[in-house]
């Protein structure tokens, strides 16, 4: 086995290398590693200076975060920094690539910091639902003063090196590999006749107003703990003597250690990792991915060209004529000028983008030599068929042919080819080149190298990519036509929309239901209960027709100004619009319903059973492979709070008993509506939680 920390003495500096792939992670045997290394170097007579130093890509990545919830192993880390900056020889951070968390507080504790020009350094434990705990509140706050320390601590950022050392986070900036940089800057601190220098002994930071800058982040983070608690950190550096500090630093890290917002947040960590890791691709090969097309230039099809060409992808966009095929260019154009704004490209790209890598296009034979082809036209099963046709016709052997739907039969999509192996789902939220989510739909009969070439390009595209199997709204739109009608129901007994969007925000949506119906659009969900009602309604469902009557008067949400809410110009957000409460008294009166008040825990409390249970169906059927894969839909394409891990994770949290006797009291008003799903019923029974269901697959 590889030493994971090794020393070597070269010219009387000791060179002490970590190595710990991928990222230097400080495990246990990385902090004894260390530890034993400084010790013995400081024991050798011929050493002077000592450098520490990261093998491979990073630096130090942090604490090793599997390392998390279990007991603590000796030496811990704040007392290694300390064991660190005590050492009576300088002792030289030598980084490259990041530096984060732990690994920035080992690099604080160290005397001098010089640093590659591409290396990053950062504390993003908020992140993981911590704040530094190996005490980098109370020596970057001395190092950057109060404000800038919290800022940094608080949104984690990565801070790239040359704002480091004009922040005086670092002393240097050198080319050439860590090895080299660390010999040269510690010849340099002795030839120069310098010694040891302790972040610790500098003044300690100016006091702020800490109340208000710790409320201002509880409120910015929606009810996340873990930024607010940076300031109690710093407060604490400001206020304490150090070593005060420190234990202060200690108490708030274990407090945050204990919650379920850092079981969630570090959930999350993993899970959205190991979404696109599906066992059933290990090995399999994607197909070539060199160019795409994109039928239909609406917002959803100039949305995914614009992430395509973005991710350096050739866009072939089909339209029907000229005139759309130039307005729907006119639509990228104004993505793209969104990412000019933002510095992500430069005005070169934005010429080639628009004038070369894009070609607008309105002859099906334009597609025919593309690697995949998207299609985001209108939602209707009979039109689909027959864009698939046509592309069956034209594209060459091999390509793969992709539907954007949101909820119709794939399977059926694909029966209208010769191909049905080379179809799949790639089902984008909009605007598409913003949101993160992307739903890979997988029909019975896809061939796997086609599913692993979707993961290829939601990798390419930065997204977050989730296999689900077809049924009507696939993973997410499934979950939140559930979560929805519990809300509806709860609106004909007696809640207010505003009362639910106020309860859900306060969970830590950013946006309730009947707000994010408004910025949809409410004709969507008007299309959406016609064709149920068409198709019959399921049992125990409960018809609504308040919203359908905004509609018919041409309220449409945000975009004609007035739906559940009220949308003035140049004004943020909306007010309650009373003509819905007019409506829906009306409703229960002609239903006869008396309606009944609803409290905030208990609106919550049927929205999660609601969400809990179908997600626990989608999982029991196998639409979703794993609970981690629900989890992240929500939290992707759905606004749910990060800090809590998911609808799986937050119900592993509460217990899973808890949940389902939720449901099997609420089952006695509406036992169809609230049917237990056999899986919740099989987990409690066995006593497990989804969570194990994940490490399982
Ligand atoms: C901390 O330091 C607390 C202290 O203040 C106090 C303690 C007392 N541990 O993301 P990638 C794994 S809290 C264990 O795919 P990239 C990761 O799971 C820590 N494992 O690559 C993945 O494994 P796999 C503060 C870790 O290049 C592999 O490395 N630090 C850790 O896109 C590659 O990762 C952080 O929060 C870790 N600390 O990004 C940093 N870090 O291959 C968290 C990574 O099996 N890490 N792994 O899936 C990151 O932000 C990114 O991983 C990083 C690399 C930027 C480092």
């Amino acid at each position: 086995m590889t030493e994971v920390v090794t020393t070597e003495v070269i010219d009387g500096i000791a060179l002490i290398t970590i190595n710990n792939p991928p990222v230097n992670a400080l495990s246990q045997a990385v902090r004894q590693g260390i530890q034993d290394a400084v010790i013995a170097s400081e024991a050798d007579d011929a050493v002077q200076a000592i450098v520490i130093l990261g093998q491979g890509r990073a630096f130090i990545a942090g604490a090793d975060i599997k390392e998390f919830g279990k007991p603590l192993m000796e030496p811990n880390l704040p007392d290694l920094c300390t064991r660190i900056e005590a050492s009576p020889k300088p002792l030289v951070a030598s980084m490259h690539g990041v530096s984060l968390g732990g690994g920035l507080e080992i690099a604080l504790g160290c005397h001098y910091r010089v640093a590659t020009p591409d290396a990053r350094v950062g504390l993003p434990e908020v992140h993981l639902g911590l704040i530094p705990g190996a005490g980098g509140t109370q020596r970057l706050s001395r190092l950057v003063g109060s404000e800038v320390a919290i800022e940094a601590i608080s949104s984690g950022r990565h801070i790239k090196a040359s704002e480091a050392l004009s922040l005086g986070i670092i002393d240097d900036i050198a080319q050439g590999d860590p090895r080299e940089n660390g010999l040269a800057f510690a010849r340099k601190l002795l030839s120069d006749g310098k010694s040891r220098r302790a972040v610790s002994e500098l003044p300690a930071p100016k006091a702020i107003d800490w109340d208000a800058s710790y409320n201002a982040l509880l409120k910015k983070g929606r009810g996340q703990l873990s930024p607010a608690y940076a300031v109690r950190g710093v407060q604490a550096a400001s206020e304490r003597p150090f070593a005060e500090g420190i234990k202060e630093e200690r108490r708030l890290f274990t407090e945050l250690m204990q919650t379920d917002q850092r079981q969630g947040m570090i959930h999350t960590f993993f899970s959205e990792r190991a979404v696109s890791n599906l066992p059933e691709l290990k090995g399999v090969s994607p197909r070539a991915l060199d160019s795409i097309g994109v039928i239909g230039g609406g917002t959803m099809g100039a949305g995914i060209a614009t992430a395509a060409l973005l991710a350096g992808l050739p866009v072939t966009l089909l339209e029907m004529s000229p005139e759309a095929a130039e307005a729907a260019k006119g639509r990228i154009e104004g993505n793209l000028q969104g990412a000019l704004k933002r510095g992500k490209i430069s005005q070169d790209q934005f010429t080639t983008l628009t004038e070369t890598a894009l070609t607008p296009a309105t002859d099906y034979s334009a597609l025919a030599q593309v690697d995949l082809v998207i299609e985001a036209v209108f939602e209707d099963m009979r039109v689909k068929k027959e864009v698939f046709g046509k592309l069956d016709a034209i594209c060459k052997p091999g390509a793969i042919l992709a539907s954007n739907t949101s909820y119709l039969d794939v399977n059926e999509i694909a029966a209208a080819t010769s191909r049905p192996q080379d179809v799949i789902g790639l089902h984008f939220f909009s605007p598409a080149h913003v949101m993160k989510l992307l739903e890979i739909v997988v029909p019975d009969q896809t061939a796997p190298d086609v599913v692993a070439t979707g993961f290829a390009l939601g990798k390419a595209l930065k997204k977050i990519s989730v296999r689900s199997g077809v049924c009507d709204g696939f993973i997410g739109n499934r979950i939140l036509s559930t979560y929805r009608a519990a809300a509806d129901h709860m609106v004909l007994d007696g809640a207010s929309p505003f009362d639910i969007d106020t309860a859900v925000t306060g969970f830590g949506f950013p946006m309730g239901p009947f707000a994010v119906s408004d910025l949809a659009g409410l004709d969507i969900g008007w299309a959406v209960r016609k064709r149920k009602r068409a198709e019959g309604l399921p049992k125990g469902a409960r018809d609504t027709e308040y919203a359908d009557k905004l509609c018919e008067a041409g309220h449409f949400g945000q975009k004609t100004g007035t739906g559940y809410y009220i949308y003035e110009k140049g004004k943020r957000g909306g007010t309650p619009n009373p003509a819905v409460t007019e409506l829906i008294a009306a409703e229960r009166q002609e239903k006869g319903l008396t309606p009944r008040s609803f409290d905030a825990a208990e609106i919550m409390r049927r929205y999660m059973a609601a969400m809990v249970n179908e997600a626990a169906k989608i999982v029991g059927e196998g639409i979703a492979r794993r609970p981690l894969d629900v989890d992240m839909v929500l939290l992707f394409g759905y606004g749910f709070p990060r800090y809590r891990g998911g609808p799986l994770k937050w119900a592993d949290l509460q217990g899973l008993p808890k949940i389902l006797q939720d449901l099997e009291d609420l089952a006695q008003e509406n036992p169809h509506f609230w049917e237990p799903a056999p899986l919740l019923k099989q987990l409690v029974a066995e006593g497990r939680s989804f969570d194990d269901l994940n490490k399982e697959a």
